[in-house]
């Protein structure tokens, strides 16, 4: 099955029948323990912090997605949420260790490395990652980790993983990929030569709103050893329910991201050619900055779009109050349009820091509704 296209190694990777019942679908394991024939003597399951096969199956599928497969050295933990993934990161670290992270990217892992890392002597600087030498300028001798998020959150820019990558490992450092916003249908960063992906489930993966969850995945039996090691020490494990929930929906990830993204770039278009607009933002627009680069390390440009409408903040406010199709919410990659204000919602945590987000930027999770009627409900909501 390793051998299958992404389409089919979604549906079946990791969750072949399950061998006692048959049952074509992966059963909710709800159990947080497993009987011993004698002490010490399992069969590979023996607590469920630690595994769980709803969970297993779960991981299997999703380091098959990120090119790892059965057999291949790595694999993938899922965790309860996009940052408690972070979190085992973070754990990994020591007290005078440095990271470099991207000068935008989603407002909580900015705060977590901030507001809780920095309190244990790691020490942080940002970097404008689409300008390689502002890169370079903030790498230090006691630099470990350099972070990237691309496209990044809310501004959506692309950063050249291929190149991090290489400036990070000559620096000895890990290079670990937010690939939240790509989903690994459109970018796989491993293939880049970075160290770890890190995926929020809670998007495109679960794609239906109804979890919070989380994941790493490697191509290195080291890191998962760590990875795993970390997670069963600390605890931040997702429940069954929503492993479950999460391995349902990558089954149709395909399919919902070609929707995402064709209704993404129409309104994009549309925006882009409207009075009431001031600059839309969106990689698969020729007039983007890293659009080349998007063409490049991605297969499609994906369902995030931003942009700013005339009028400043108050009309932010305005737009994203007055729209009905599109729902006023954080969070993102469901099958139903979101919208929102990063300054005042998402991002409240980078104000004043070098991440900062324009006050009137407005961001979209295009849905996979009928494109007709997000458009007509951004036309009457723009006023
Ligand atoms: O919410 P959680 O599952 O913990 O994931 C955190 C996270 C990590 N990385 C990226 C790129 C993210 O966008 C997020 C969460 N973001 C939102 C909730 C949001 O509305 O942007």
């Amino acid at each position: 099955m390793t051998e299958e296209r992404f389409e089919t190694r979604a549906i079946h990777v990791g969750q072949e029948p399950e061998p006692i019942t048959g049952a074509v679908v992966t059963p909710i394991f709800a159990t947080s323990t497993y009987a011993q024939p004698a002490p010490g003597e399992h069969t590979g399951y023996e607590y469920s912090r630690t595994d769980n096969p709803t969970r297993t199956a779960l991981q299997t599928a999703l380091a098959s997605l990120e090119g790892v497969n059965p057999g291949d050295s790595g694999g993938c933990i899922a965790t309860s949420s996009g940052l408690a993934a972070t979190g085992v990161i973070g754990y990994m670290l020591k007290p005078g260790d440095h990271v470099v992270l991207p000068n935008d990217a989603y407002g909580g892992t900015y705060r977590l490395f901030a507001q809780v890392f920095t309190q244990h002597g790691i020490a942080i600087s940002a970097a404008d990652m689409t300008d390689l030498d502002s890169l370079r300028a903030q790498i230090l001798p006691e630099t470990k980790l350099v972070w990237v998020e691309t496209p990044t959150n809310p501004m959506l820019r692309i950063i050249d993983i291929a190149a991090v990558t290489e400036i990070g490992h000559a620096a000895g450092a890990l290079v670990c990929v937010d690939n939240t916003f790509a989903s690994p249908y459109l970018q796989q960063p491993l293939s880049f030569g970075a160290d770890i992906v890190l995926h929020s489930t809670t998007k495109y993966l679960g794609g239906h709103s109804d979890t919070v969850g989380g994941a790493l995945i490697t191509g290195s039996d080291e890191l998962l050893t760590q990875f795993r090691f970390l997670q069963n020490a600390t605890g931040p494990v997702p429940g069954p329910f929503d492993a479950f929930l999460v391995l349902r929906g990558i089954k149709t990830l395909a399919v919902r991201m070609d929707r995402h993204q064709a209704n993404a770039a129409t309104i994009a278009r549309f925006l882009e050619d409207d009075a009431r607009v001031d600059r839309v933002i969106y990689p698969g627009l020729e007039a983007h900055p890293n659009h080349a680069l998007a063409k490049r390390q991605m297969l499609g440009f994906g369902g995030m779009l931003s942009f700013i409408p005339k009028g400043g903040i108050e009309a932010a406010r305005r737009v994203t109050s007055a729209t009905e199709v599109f729902i006023l919410a954080e969070s993102l990659g469901g099958v139903e349009s979101l919208i929102e204000v990063p300054a005042l919602m998402t991002h409240m945590s980078v104000d004043g820091t070098d991440l900062e987000v324009p006050s009137d930027l407005i961001r979209l999770s295009v849905g996979i509704e009928h494109i007709d009627d997000l458009i007509t409900d951004l036309d009457r909501a723009l006023g």
